[in-house]
């Protein structure tokens, strides 16, 4: 059946979108060993406007045994890793000559504002790229002064990994493929990857330009299906060495537990639920909209969403009307319409949920100042919402919404542990902001905050040199910087009697 693609998309993402989609198995585009596709849905609409293939165990195991000899055999764990850097920058280029069309793509595929794609998704994806590319060269070592001088030479060695298995959500659907191929490939690794069910299309048309960019055949594997069918047997196979995974927390769990077979390694990047923090002496003219990004960017889907905002409550009410204010102010629409600054969530499934956490807040006591309802008829849009008079105990405060809904909260103190201690009174530690003038409270509270990122009068600032990841539930290990190759390099230990 022909399927009614926005008028507004380009030429060449309608024409991709159209086509007939294959996952991408040993250097060549193939249909699930089963033939069976499954629908992608437009969020806007609800309507579906792709079928890709649902790969199961069997697309697993192909995928991961040409990973497998790509790596142990193949060319791509013996070329210089300067030839390994060109061909990431390579893709970087290729990535960046699409970028309109992959800014179309990502908004229509995940609903969010073409604007943001545009000037967010791929432009730090195609950094990325080029961060990483610029690793693969300086990769290296140590040599270590042990006893006995001169009767031995030591060194390490900094190896790839192997195999390694990666799995990614929708929220920043090529953002995401970005951080995890990015330093695996630097690192010299050959990857399985798996898309996430919701927003396979940007991962589809980056495997066309890994071929197109001269990766080896098996160093690069690109899959479509569901988490159970494809994502599960990936974690468990024993030919991986390695998985990274971002999503859930409680996938992350189920991810821990399939590794456990072969104990391969994990890494995980997991949710969040980050407090914004007002102090009295902020300047509210930038912490006001500062929070309020800090939440409604990318429409709360966002794991370091801040999710949490506490407001000393001498200002208390002055941040809410202000929140509020932008709130309603927000224009919610189609993600590819130029004026949209907020697009549909990314499936109904997201729209049930997060609508039932505000109609849970709200039987549970709290107020919505603003939003409080889906914002329209048709399609996953749900209008920005602030809830204000909650408690502690209620889900909206304990649980990840990963919706544009924010909890605002007074405090009394001035005491910096006691706000830290409400603040980091969550089992997640992913991110938080800090809103004053004063650089000492600042950075008092940025060493009390149990997070991997602390942001001072600001939020969601991201960057391919700095290292991201969570304390506590929020996951293992980090992404990004020059941390994120610690995830995909073993060392070795070499030690010769002179
Ligand atoms: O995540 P899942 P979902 C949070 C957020 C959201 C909730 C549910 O709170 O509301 O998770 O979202 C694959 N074995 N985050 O259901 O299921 C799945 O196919 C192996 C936070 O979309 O964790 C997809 O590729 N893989 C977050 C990926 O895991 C499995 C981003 C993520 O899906 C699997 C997204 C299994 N048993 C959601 N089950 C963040 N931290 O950024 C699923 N998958």
């Amino acid at each position: 059946a022909t399927i009614a693609l926005d008028p507004r998309l380009g030429k060449k993402s309608a024409d991709f979108i159209a086509q007939t989609h294959r996952i991408y198995v040993d250097g060549k585009f193939v249909n699930a060993a089963s033939g069976k596709t499954f629908p992608v849905y437009n969020p806007a609409t609800g309507e579906v406007m792709a079928h890709v293939p649902e790969a199961e165990s069997e697309d697993v195991d192909r995928a991961v045994r040409a990973a497998r000899l790509a790596f142990d055999e193949g060319p791509w764990s013996r070329m210089s890793p300067s030839q390994r850097g060109r061909i990431l920058n390579k893709l970087a280029d290729l990535l960046e000559q699409n970028l309109e069309e992959f800014a179309e793509l990502e908004s229509m595929d995940n609903g969010k504002p073409i604007s943001v794609s545009r000037a967010a998704d791929v432009p730090l994806a195609v950094d990325l790229f080029r961060y990483m590319a610029g690793w693969s060269t300086k990769i290296m070592g140590h040599t270590f002064p042990i006893s006995f001088p001169g009767e031995y030479l030591t060194y390490t060695l900094r190896e790839p990994i192997g195999v390694v298995g990666q799995i990614i959500p929708w929220n920043f659907p090529l953002l995401m493929a970005a951080w995890k191929l990015g330093p695996a490939l630097a690192a010299g690794c050959t990857v399985v990857l798996k898309l996430a069910e919701q927003t396979p299309l940007t991962g589809l048309r980056l495997a066309e330009l890994i071929h197109e960019a001269g990766f080896p055949a098996g160093v690069v594997n690109v899959l479509t299906g569901y988490g159970e069918g494809a994502g599960a047997p990936l974690a468990a196979h024993d030919l991986v060495d390695k998985v990274a995974f971002t999503g859930s927390t409680e996938v992350g769990r189920l991810i821990v537990h399939a590794a456990a077979g072969s104990l391969k390694k994990v890494t995980l990047e997991l949710g969040g639920k980050s407090p914004a923090i007002i102090f009295p002496d902020a300047d509210l003219e930038r912490a006001i909209p500062g929070t309020a990004s800090a939440i409604f960017f990318n429409h709360g889907q966002c794991c370091c969403a801040g999710s949490r905002l506490f407001a000393h409550e001498s200002i208390f009410d002055r941040v809410v009307e202000g929140v509020s204010d932008i709130a309603s102010k927000i224009r919610v629409g189609s993600g590819l319409d130029p004026n949209t600054q907020m697009g549909p969530l990314v499936s109904e499934e997201q729209f049930q949920k997060v609508t039932g956490y505000i109609e849970s807040g709200i039987s549970e006591g709290a107020k919505a100042a603003a939003g409080g309802k889906k914002a329209a008829d048709k399609g996953y849009f749900v209008q920005p919402t602030v809830l204000t008079k909650t408690n502690p105990e209620m889900k909206v405060i304990r649980e990840e919404i990963f919706g544009p809904v924010v909890c605002a909260i007074p405090y009394k103190d001035a005491d910096l542990d006691r706000i830290a201690k409400e603040a980091n009174d969550t089992p997640y530690g992913l991110a938080a902001s800090i809103w004053t003038r004063d650089i000492s409270t600042a950075n008092k509270m940025a060493k009390r905050i149990r997070s991997g990122t602390v942001w001072i009068n600001c939020h969601n600032v991201f960057d391919a040199a700095l290292p991201f990841g969570g304390y506590k539930q929020s996951g293992w290990g980090r992404e990004m910087g020059a941390e994120v190759l610690n995830n995909y390099t073993e060392v070795k230990a070499v030690t010769t009697a002179l």
